[in-house]
């Protein structure tokens, strides 16, 4: 390449984003967030496409339930012939790889596409670069960010499947005005109102997967699918932690599983007899390996559950899964719902003895959203150290 060519070139890299282009970001960022939960193992990506001059918003686009056709594709093909010399907007480079459909950077080429502006690299080694390489090497102008923080975020169980070897993990913890859940009889005890609990329900339907503990099956017998009125087919893959395999085959999840597959993690030497009790019900059994004290290594629950393709995993509890998800440091995301009054009745801390300080006192963590949901507190807390989206 000549100096003339390479300082172009250059200057094109570094090309200063926009207002505007934060703006059309953030859309795409808001766009991608419709598919979480629904597209794994790929991951949920938003698509806009803008005439640069006018600024209109020609076509939208996400990734599609089941991770295909991917988000710039779905815009692409919205857009037609008024894609030829727009910017597209993607949250992820733009894939450059054959897999069950053709690369998108094809695809963006093809269509007359000027100027791409992508959130983050895909870490996926098929594409790492080679997306944005390939749409420089057809001359098309290609900028990095802006909201990169929101747009790592958005693809952080894609990141950290691959990178990781485990999904994302969120821990949601529901307490009372005292900082204590209630303890359930054989059904849920709520310590926070309905208007939480429908939100709740919206961070199952952008889980891929959702897990809980033998006890907390044995002490609620919860459904753990999506409740929100529409949303039934966005409820995520029901996980159940059950060394022994003796989650009981009359556990009201299995009464519904064509909702929603119901997985049951158990030890390597599970009785078989168990394992066949519960295969025999509907379940899908799967192994990991036990710590020194017996129980499931969270790492190796991670690690069974990413490589069947989880990104993002929401974890309900109760006090000993979220305690070992913790200290196994598995928690990236921490949703603490708090309820306005005290419950009465038996009640447990959250991680069994320490209270929600470990999380909320923890520089690791940073407070990233507070509000309310009716009267409870809705607060959540990121790992400093990953995507603030
Ligand atoms: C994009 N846009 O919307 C998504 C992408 O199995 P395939 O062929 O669908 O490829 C999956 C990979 O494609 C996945 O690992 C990730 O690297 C990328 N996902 N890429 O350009 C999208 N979902
Ligand atoms: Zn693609």
């Amino acid at each position: 390449m000549s100096g003339l060519n390479s300082r172009a070139s250059e200057a094109r890299r570094s090309l200063p984003v926009s207002q505007a282009d934060a703006a059309n970001m953030a859309l795409a960022v808001a766009l991608g967030k419709r598919g979480l939960g629904q597209c794994w193992p790929n991951p949920s990506v938003g698509a806009v496409i803008v005439d640069p001059s006018s600024g209109r918003i020609i076509s939208c686009g996400w990734t599609s339930p089941g991770g295909r056709p991917h988000a710039e594709a779905n815009a692409l093909a919205d857009a037609g012939e008024a894609a030829r010399g727009a910017t597209l907007y993607a949250t992820l480079e733009p894939c450059a790889h054959w897999g069950k459909t053709p690369p998108c950077s094809d695809g963006i080429i093809a269509s007359g596409i000027a100027r791409v502006v992508y959130g983050v690299v895909d870490p996926d080694p098929r594409v790492a670069g080679k997306g944005i390489a390939r749409l420089r090497a057809h001359g098309i102008e290609v900028a990095a960010g802006p909201m990169t923080a929101e747009a790592r975020w958005l693809a952080l169980g894609h990141e950290l499947r691959l990178t990781a070897n485990r999904p994302f993990i969120q821990l949601k913890l529901a307490v009372d005005a005292a900082g204590f859940v209630p303890v359930g009889d054989g059904a849920p005890v709520w310590a926070t109102g309905g208007e939480a609990r429908a939100r709740a329900h919206l961070l199952r339907a952008e889980a891929d997967a959702i897990l809980v503990g033998h006890g907390t099956v044995t002490a609620d017998d919860p459904d753990l699918t999506c409740r929100l009125p529409g949303l039934a087919w966005r409820s995520p893959v029901r996980v159940v932690l059950s060394s022994n395999a003796e989650l009981s085959s009359k556990a009201r999840m299995l009464g519904n599983l064509e909702t929603a597959p119901v997985w049951v993690i158990c030890a390597v030497d599970a009785p078989k007899a168990n394992i066949a009790r519960l295969e025999t019900a509907g379940a899908i059994c799967m192994f990991a390996a036990t710590g020194p004290d017996g129980r499931l290594d969270p790492r190796a629950v991670a690690r069974a559950l990413a490589e069947r393709g989880i990104t993002r995993l929401l974890v309900e509890g109760g006090p000993s899964v979220a305690a070992s998800f913790f200290t196994a440091g598995l928690v990236d995301e921490a949703v603490i719902v708090t309820g306005g009054e005290r419950v009465t009745g038996p009640i447990i801390r959250p991680f069994g003895s320490p209270g929600l300080e470990i999380i909320t006192a923890n520089p690791q963590y940073r407070l990233s959203t507070e509000r309310f949901a009716g009267a409870d507190r809705w607060t959540v807390y990121r790992r400093a150290d990953m995507g603030q989206g």
